[in-house]
């Protein structure tokens, strides 16, 4: 693997659900050791620090139920400056932090994709669709929202409107199990891929990965990973608020990674969800770094790097 500048953007962000926590993800993975296992393998890693929210300023919403708008709102625009920047210098992996981090992350992704004139793709690794909007949230937790801002959805206005919203048929998201029914619904029209557990029983989790990935490199496309704790089976990875039981496995997110390693086509990477306070002796954090490795290149036996594309292509 060609080797990359690789920037650790710490964004504790806890304010996309009730319960607290995911704010000490950041150092979690500093004392899983991510930036040395990282250039172990031959990056060049710099670990920005934290960063802090945006100025928070009153925003209302009709849906009385939603949580924290104000503050979401503040780390969002925080989040997508700091992205946008880092972009530009190298490949961004944001330390969650809960999933709100990506109503950032992806707007900053987003904004450069526009600048470079590249279509921007996008990879959901989780267990649920986080498809809502600040109006249809049945919890108002806002970490179930960034996929419904990312694609466009109408009802948020409290946010900065992104740069470019991404095109249905740019998305996909691998792992769910749980969808609820307003999600149900924004789906049933729509050019999203959404791979369940069911299928990826049924198919194996490679092939709808590779058949994405495909579309992904035809289009010359850039590639977001949106990595959620809950896409993995709870029984390797404890720490997380929104466990849903059957979830990957230690070998399908292994194999995840390994596949978008190969593939060269993924410019930034999120980290969200890991909720420490809830880890067993740091096994998920530990877990989280070792997936970023074997997406960073860590392998037992290197395969002629031509063979996923001819594959595809061929
Ligand atoms: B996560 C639920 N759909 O809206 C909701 O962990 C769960 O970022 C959202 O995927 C889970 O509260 C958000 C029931
Ligand atoms: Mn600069
Ligand atoms: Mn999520
Ligand atoms: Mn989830």
């Amino acid at each position: 693997m060609k080797p990359k500048r690789c920037l650790l953007i710490g964004a504790p962000v806890d304010s996309g659900k009730r319960r607290q926590g995911c704010m000490m993800g950041p150092d979690a993975y500093r004392t899983a050791k991510l930036a040395e296992t990282v250039a172990a393998l031959g990056h060049e890693v710099s670990d920005l620090g934290n960063i802090s929210p945006a100025t928070i300023r009153q925003v209302s919403n009709s849906n009385k139920q939603v949580y924290a708008l104000p503050e979401t709102v503040a780390w969002a625009e925080a989040i997508a400056a700091a992205g946008q920047e880092a972009a530009m210098h190298g490949f961004p992996i944001f330390l969650g932090g809960d999933h709100s981090l990506s109503l950032g992350s992806v707007a900053g992704m987003a904004a450069h994709a526009s600048s470079q004139s590249r279509p921007l793709f996008i990879l959901w690794l989780d267990a649920h669709t986080d498809l809502h909007t600040p109006l249809t949230s049945g919890s108002g937790n806002l970490h179930g929202t960034p996929l419904g801002y990312i694609s466009g959805a109408a009802g948020f206005d409290a946010f900065p409107p992104m740069p470019k919203p991404v095109p249905a048929h740019q998305i996909c998201m691998i792992g769910l199990r749980s969808v609820d029914a307003a999600e149900k619904a924004m789906l049933q029209d729509s050019e999203m891929t959404a791979v369940d557990m069911r299928t990826i029983d049924e198919q194996g989790i490679a092939r709808p990965l590779a058949e994405f990935l495909g579309r992904v490199a035809a289009a010359s496309g850039l590639l977001h990973v949106s990595l959620d704790v809950d896409f993995l089976d709870p029984s390797i990875a404890p720490a997380v608020g929104t466990t849903v039981p059957g979830g990957a496995t230690f070998r399908e997110a292994h194999l995840v990674m390994e596949m978008l390693g190969d593939s060269g086509l993924v410019s930034s990477l999120d980290l969200v969800e890991l909720n420490p306070f809830l880890d067993d002796r740091g096994r998920t954090a530990s877990l989280m770094v070792d997936l970023t490795a074997s997406l960073l290149g860590r392998r037992v036996f290197d395969r002629p790097t031509q063979s996923f594309n001819a594959r595809i292509t061929g």
